[in-house]
C-alpha cells in the first residue's frame, strides 16, 4: 500500500498548527502534528519543499525505514524544525497503519498497561488568591493534579500567568501573542526565588498535601538557584520542578540534583534520544517532558522514552495547547501502552479547535484516554480548517530588568 498524496495544513483556529495528511492508494488517511510554536511556517516548507516530494510512491507501513530515512537522509540531523516534519509523518504512518488493521494505535504498542492516563492542568493568578480560585477552577473541572504558576511582585506579565479567572471559568493562556515582532517581558529571578516558596506554602495550606503540585521554572534560574528553589520548596513535596535551568545544559542538573530531592522534569525543547544522554543516564531528571510532535513522532519519542524506562524515569509528555489535538492524541496511544508512564499535561483546546480537529480521545476522572477508534482517532475539517488564516505570532522575549536578554 503506498503513499499517493501528501498535503500540508495550516490552520489557526486561535493558534497556528501544522498538519500533514497522507493518503495511500486504497484511500486510508493518515494525520500528522507538525507544530512549531513561533516557527510553523520552517516546518511547512521542510515538510512541503524537502519531504513530500519523497513521500508519495513510498511503502505506507514501512514506519521505522521511513523515520530512518527522514533522520539519516537529509544529513543534517536533529533540531526541532526537522523532527518536528518527522514526527508529522510518523504520527501520520501509524495513523494510517491503526485504520488498516481496524485497532487504535496503543494497540499496535503493546496494549494498554493502565485504565487511564492521569492529567495535570494548569492555573495561574497574578495574585496567590487569583491562583486559588484557578486551582479551585481546575478542581472542578475534574484534574487531579495542577501545575501552578504566579505573578511576582513589581514584575508585569510573566510566563505561564494568563487573565485572572473568575470562579467556573476555563483555563485560556496562549503565549504566542499575534504579532510581527514578539512581546517583551521582564524578569527578576532574586524576586521570584523569594516570593515563589511562599504561593507553594499557602497552597498548601490551602488545599492539602496530598494535591500533587507542578511548577514549571522555563530554563530561567542558573544551576545554583535552581538548587536553591528546589531546596526552598522540599517541604511542599511537588510533583515536579520543570525546566529550572536551560534545558540543553544537561549538565546544569548535576548540581540542583546533588542539592534538592525535589523531583525534577524537563525536556519539552528536547528533541532526540541524544539530547537526554546525559540527564538520563545520570539520574538528573524524573521525567522526560517531550512530545511526540517535537520529538519525531511516536517512534522518536518511543526511543527517548524506551531509554528513559533503563533508568527509572518516567514520562511527562508536554500537553499545551499548541500540541495540536492530533499530537495530543499521538501522546495519549503512548501513555497507555508504555510501562515507564508520569503524567500528561493537558492545556484544553478551545472551541474553534475541536470544530477543526474532531477528536475521540476523553478526560474524565482526572485520567486522559486515547479511546477505541482505529488509528490515532482524529479527523480533520477541511471546512473549518479553511476558515482560520495563518496569522504570525510568537512566544515573548525575555529580558532582566537591565535590559539583557535572559531565557523565557
Ligand atoms: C509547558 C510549556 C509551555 C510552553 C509552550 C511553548 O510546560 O506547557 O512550558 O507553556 O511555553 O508550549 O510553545
Ligand atoms: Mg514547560
Amino acid at each position: 500500500m503506498k503513499i499517493e498524496r501528501a498535503e500540508v495544513i495550516v490552520t489557526s483556529p486561535g493558534r497556528n498548527f501544522v498538519t500533514l495528511r497522507l493518503t495511500t492508494s486504497d484511500g486510508v488517511v493518515g494525520l500528522g502534528d507538525g507544530t512549531l510554536n513561533g516557527r510553523e511556517l520552517a516546518v511547512v516548507s521542510y515538510l512541503r519543499d524537502h519531504v513530500v516530494p519523497l513521500l508519495v510512491g513510498r511503502e505506507a507501513d514501512t514506519i521505522e525505514d521511513t523515520w530512518q530515512y527522514l533522520y539519516r537522509g537529509p544529513y543534517w540531523r536533529r533540531g526541532p524544525v526537522t523532527m518536528a516534519a518527522i514526527a508529522a509523518v510518523d504520527m501520520a504512518l501509524w495513523d494510517i497503519l491503526g485504520k488498516r488493521t481496524g485497532v487504535p494505535v496503543y494497540q499496535l504498542l503493546g496494549g494498554r498497561s493502565r485504565r487511564g492516563a492521569l492529567a495535570y492542568g494548569h492555573a495561574s493568578g497574578t495574585t496567590v488568591e487569583a491562583l486559588f480560585t484557578a486551582i479551585r477552577n481546575q478542581l472542578d473541572h475534574g484534574f487531579r493534579a495542577v501545575r501552578i504558576q504566579v505573578g511576582v511582585p513589581g514584575l508585569g506579565k510573566v510566563y505561564g500567568v494568563g487573565t485572572d479567572q473568575r470562579a467556573g471559568e476555563r483555563y485560556d493562556y496562549e503565549p504566542a501573542a499575534r504579532s510581527v515582532v514578539p512581546v517583551e517581558e521582564a524578569w527578576d529571578t532574586e524576586a521570584y526565588l523569594r516570593h515563589l516558596p511562599t504561593v507553594v506554602e499557602a497552597v498548601r495550606a490551602e488545599f492539602g498535601e496530598a494535591l500533587p503540585l507542578l511548577h514549571d521554572a522555563h530554563h530561567r534560574l542558573t544551576p545554583n538557584e535552581g538548587a536553591q528553589l528546589g531546596r526552598a520548596l522540599e517541604p511542599h513535596r511537588l510533583f515536579w520542578l520543570e525546566d529550572c535551568t536551560p534545558a540543553e545544559d544537561q549538565e546544569a542538573l548535576r548540581r540542583v540534583r546533588s542539592q534538592t530531592t525535589t523531583p525534577l522534569a524537563t525536556g519539552e525543547v528536547l528533541n532526540s534520544v541524544h539530547d537526554y544522554r546525559t540527564l538520563i543516564s545520570e539520574r538528573l531528571i524524573d521525567y522526560v517532558r517531550s512530545s511526540a510532535t517535537h520529538a519525531g513522532g511516536i517512534t522518536g519519542l518511543r526511543k527517548i522514552l524506551d531509554f528513559a524506562a533503563v533508568y527509572g524515569v518516567r514520562s511527562g509528555i508536554h500537553g499545551a495547547t499548541d500540541i495540536s489535538p492530533v499530537g495530543m492524541a499521538a501522546a495519549l496511544h503512548l501513555d497507555i501502552a508504555l510501562h515507564n508512564f508520569g503524567i500528561q499535561e493537558l492545556m484544553l483546546h478551545n472551541e474553534r479547535t475541536l470544530e477543526v480537529f474532531r477528536t475521540s480521545y476523553t478526560f474524565v476522572d482526572g485520567l486522559l484516554d486515547p479511546g477505541e477508534n482505529p488509528g490515532l482517532g482524529v479527523e480533520l475539517d477541511d471546512e473549518a480548517a479553511a476558515a482560520y488564516e495563518y496569522t504570525p505570532a510568537y512566544l515573548p522575549v525575555n529580558r532582566l530588568l537591565d535590559g539583557t536578554i535572559h531565557d523565557w
